[in-house]
C-alpha cells in the first residue's frame, strides 16, 4: 500500500512537470511563427544555411497559406553568407512525404528570378494534409549546395 501511494506521488510529479515544460514550450517566442508547424524535434525553419554553408536559403509561398489542393508558385530566396542576392543559379526543387514513400504529385520547375536571387519555383501541389519535405539543390558561382525544408499541412 505504502509503495501504491508513492507511485502515485511519483506519477504526479512526473505530470505536473510536463505540464510546466508543456506551459513553457508554448510561450517560447521562437515557436510563434510557425504556429501550427511546430513538430517535436522537426527543423521548420523556412530560412536556414545550406547543408555545406555556402549560402542561405528561405523557401515560402509566393502568397499566402499553403493549402492542398491548387498549383502554387514559391520564392526560393537565395543569398550568400554575408546576406548577398545569388543570381544565375541553377535551382532543382524535388519533394515527398517521407513517411509515406511519395514523391510531389507535380514536377516543380525554376522559371526565373523574380528579383535578383529570389527564384520563381512554379508547380508546388499538395495532394495531402500531413508532412512534407521539399529538397533543394542549388548550383551557382561558389558550387554546388543542398538544402531540405519541412512543411505541414493541416
Ligand atoms: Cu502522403
Amino acid at each position: 500500500m505504502r509503495n501504491l501511494i508513492i507511485l502515485a506521488g511519483m506519477v504526479l510529479v512526473a505530470a505536473a512537470g510536463y505540464l510546466v515544460w508543456m506551459s513553457m514550450q508554448a510561450q517560447h517566442p521562437g515557436h510563434q511563427q510557425n504556429s501550427g508547424q511546430q513538430q517535436s524535434g522537426m527543423d521548420m525553419r523556412t530560412e536556414k544555411p545550406s547543408d555545406n554553408g555556402l549560402y542561405t536559403v528561405s523557401f515560402m509561398p509566393s502568397e499566402g497559406e499553403p493549402t492542398t489542393g491548387p498549383i502554387s508558385v514559391w520564392h526560393l530566396k537565395i543569398t550568400d553568407p554575408s546576406g548577398k542576392p545569388v543570381t544565375g543559379a541553377e535551382v532543382v526543387v524535388d519533394g515527398g512525404m517521407p513517411a509515406h514513400g511519395h514523391g510531389l504529385p507535380t514536377v516543380p520547375a525554376a522559371t526565373g528570378e523574380a528579383e535578383p536571387g529570389v527564384y520563381l519555383i512554379d508547380g508546388i501541389k499538395f495532394s495531402m494534409v500531413g508532412h512534407w519535405k521539399f529538397d533543394v539543390t542549388i548550383r551557382a558561382e561558389a558550387g554546388e549546395d543542398t538544402v531540405s525544408f519541412n512543411r505541414m499541412l493541416e
